[in-house]
């Protein structure tokens, strides 16, 4: 199972699938095939192993580090595939929290394949965190992202924000761009800021994969703004409302949402409840008078801070950067 779910961390992290991996067994323990799921559209996990293991998959253990799906989506139920194969043990790991999927361990069992769940359930759902939310919640994952000086500053008085943070740490924001799948600001940022919200390398060239540039707000962008090009697709949603927008992502099956601000967007995900984690860069700036990284959220006293808790404290160049999660999941 460990060895299927470092199959599976080779999938993509920002597809609409989940990551999977897959490792058939013969009887005497000998590894007969492997597979491993590269995003929706093609082969499952199952599909791979069992295609590279033609015959010699009859008789053998397939450990699958999510539940066999049930259904025909884009493919063929695994299921049937692992059950048309002659395999006769399956070991699986998280069951699929897809209520469209799931069902392929009950299906087996009824055939008389014995089946094992939840072996490294829990690694398998960390795995694909953000997936497992949208399955179980209907809205995606939010990590809402800041760049802060020690002061608590996003930008000087007269909006310019460029640059608080040093290359290694804006490096990082590139690599966490490119594990979402929408980066979100408000029309404020994008009119403010020109951002060209692309995952970008350190020499500049885009990555391969780019996220959903999702802009928010009632104002019309300019019509030569960054966004609008052509290298990544872009929404602009006329919409203040932070639901409304979640809705339209878990609807084009985004699990995982990277929140770029400003202070008005942030404030109204964080007053609606809608952000999970926050990635704080902090930076040895002073900016004294300037703007905040987020607007008003009607806290007023000590005791109503929100208290957040942290998973990841990591110094990045001259910054550094601090993960923690709104709610204890
Ligand atoms: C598996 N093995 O490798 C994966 C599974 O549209 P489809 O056909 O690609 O189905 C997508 C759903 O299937 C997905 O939401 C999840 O429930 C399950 N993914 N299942 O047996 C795999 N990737
Ligand atoms: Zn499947």
């Amino acid at each position: 199972m460990l060895r299927a779910l470092e199959l599976a961390a080779q999938g993509p992290e920002a597809n609409a699938n989940p990551r999977v991996g897959c490792v058939l067994v013969a009887d005497d323990g000998t590894v007969v095939a492997e597979g491993w799921h590269r995003g929706a559209g093609t082969p499952h996990a199952e599909a791979h192993a069992l295609a590279r293991a033609g015959a010699r998959a009859g008789g053998t253990t397939a450990y699958v580090s999510l539940e066999p799906c049930n259904h025909t989506g884009r493919t063929r139920p695994c299921s049937e595939a692992l059950y048309a194969a002659g395999v006769r043990r399956v070991v699986h790991g998280q069951s699929d929290p897809n209520p469209a999927a799931a069902g392929g361990a009950a299906w087996l069992r009824d055939r008389g394949v014995e089946v094992v769940g939840g072996v490294e359930a829990e690694t398998a759902a960390a795995l694909n965190r953000t997936w497992t939310h949208l399955m179980r919640t209907h809205r995606p994952w939010v990590t809402w992202k800041l760049a802060t000086t020690l002061d608590g500053r996003s930008a000087a008085a007269d909006g310019t924000s460029r640059w608080i943070t040093g290359e290694a740490a804006r490096a990082d924001v590139h690599e966490q761009r490119a594990r979402c799948g929408a980066i979100l600001v408000g029309t404020g940022t994008a009119l403010l800021d020109d951002p060209h919200l692309t995952a970008r390398r350190p020499d500049g060239s885009l990555r391969e994969t780019q996220p959903i540039r999702v802009v928010m707000g009632m104002r019309d962008l300019l019509p030569d703004a960054r966004v609008l090009d052509d290298v990544a697709p872009t929404w602009h949603l006329r919409t203040r409302s932070p639901k409304e927008v979640l809705d339209a992502l878990a609807a084009a099956e985004v699990h995982h949402v990277w929140l770029e601000g400003g202070p008005t967007v942030a404030a109204a995900f964080l007053a609606d409840g809608l952000v999970d984690e926050v990635v704080a860069y902090v930076a040895p700036v002073l900016l004294g008078r300037g703007r905040q990284s987020v607007s008003d959220l009607g806290i007023t006293t000590i005791a109503d801070a929100l208290r957040l808790a942290p998973t990841d404290i990591t110094p990045i160049g001259t910054d550094v950067r601090i993960t923690a999660l709104l709610k204890e999941i």
